[in-house]
């Protein structure tokens, strides 16, 4: 997952994601973007924070941030940067 340098107005490089059900993983938060801060948040589909093990306060680029994520069921993950929820959002897809 990447924010480019504009990632404020122009939201994350990758809109949508895929994962495989029921098994744990490791996401990496690539912040490029030098202008602004930046997290990224996991959202399960009833609307409340996935619980990854990571920073997932914000800061300003350049820097990478590792998250392990446990083992999701199949469904529709909505992701987000906090600071940026209006253009900088996705969708994660496990199945
Ligand atoms: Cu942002």
């Amino acid at each position: 997952m990447t924010a480019p340098v504009g990632a404020a107005t122009a939201g994350f490089q990758q809109t949508t994601l895929d994962a495989a059900a029921g098994t744990p993983f490791t996401l990496t938060f690539d912040n490029q973007d030098n202008q602004a801060p930046h997290n990224l948040i996991l959202h399960n589909p009833d609307g409340s924070n996935v619980q990854v093990t990571g920073d997932t306060s914000f800061f300003t680029g350049p820097g990478q941030r590792q998250y392990q994520v446990p083992a999701l069921t199949a469904g529709t993950y909505a992701y987000m940067c906090q600071v940026h929820p209006t253009t900088m959002k996705g969708t994660l897809t496990v199945r």
